[in-house]
């Protein structure tokens, strides 16, 4: 089986975890969108869904599925589905390879139970062969870069066609490699606590409820 294969096994196996006549939370990356085409098949059964990006708002919206601002939502979202790029068996991520960290982890926390669904190459014992993405406010992202040094890792400073990537929030993002994450949850609320920045990409205080997994020999729940 192809990676795609594995991506669209799991999407599939979401489609039976979407309450009928809600609103649901939707994530962003190749995963995600395998599931949002999904999603298309039983549109008829929910209200709509809030997107973690323009570039999956877009994409429900060519499905014909209602978005909905975030803002416009009273109670909480029954559940949030999105990708990862590294997950343990305990359920802590990496995730904003995809660049949508911050409403990634809005989204989230506006939900009540997180899925992840990920193919197998995504699981891991120690988070951190994937760079750690940092969303930061630009004129602080020197300064950034330099505190998040101490913590062992590279910070690079993401760039995309020759400029610095922007994200869908007007910031830019410092991708941390060579780290070994043994405590994510401790490391997710140092990060979180420097000035200027605006999101880790690190989901471990509140991580995935549910993780999806596809292997080769079918989908595996890990809880
Ligand atoms: C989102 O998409 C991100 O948090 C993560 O960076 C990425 C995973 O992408 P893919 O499903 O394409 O591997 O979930």
């Amino acid at each position: 089986m192809s990676q795609d294969d594995l991506k669209l096994s799991v999407a599939r196996a979401a489609i039976q975890y979407i309450p009928e006549g809600k609103i649901i939370g939707v994530g962003t990356g190749s995963t995600a969108n395998f599931f949002i085409d999904e999603l298309a098949r039983i549109k008829n059964r929910i209200v709509g869904a809030v997107a973690s990006s323009r570039a999956t708002a877009d994409r429900l919206a060519s499905h014909g599925i209602k978005v909905f601002d975030l803002n416009d939502i009273t109670e909480p979202l029954p559940v949030y589905i999105d990708g990862a790029d590294e997950i343990t068996a305990k359920g802590a991520m990496i995730k904003g390879g995809g660049g949508a960290l911050t409403r990634e982890k809005i989204i989230a926390s506006a939900s009540e139970k997180f899925i992840c669904i990920a193919d197998e190459s995504k699981l891991v014992d120690i988070l951190g062969k994937f760079p750690l993405p940092v969303e930061v406010i630009p004129m602080a992202s020197q300064l950034i870069a330099r505190k998040l040094a101490v913590f062992g890792g590279k910070p690079v400073l993401r760039m995309k066609e020759g400029k610095p990537f922007v994200t869908d929030n007007g910031n830019v993002i410092l991708d941390v490699s060579g780290l070994q994450i043994k405590d994510p949850a401790n490391l997710e609320e140092k990060i979180n606590n420097i000035v200027g920045v605006v999101t880790v990409g690190l989901f471990a205080r509140t991580g995935a409820n549910l993780c999806l997994m596809g292997c080769s020999d079918g989908v595996k729940t890990l809880a």
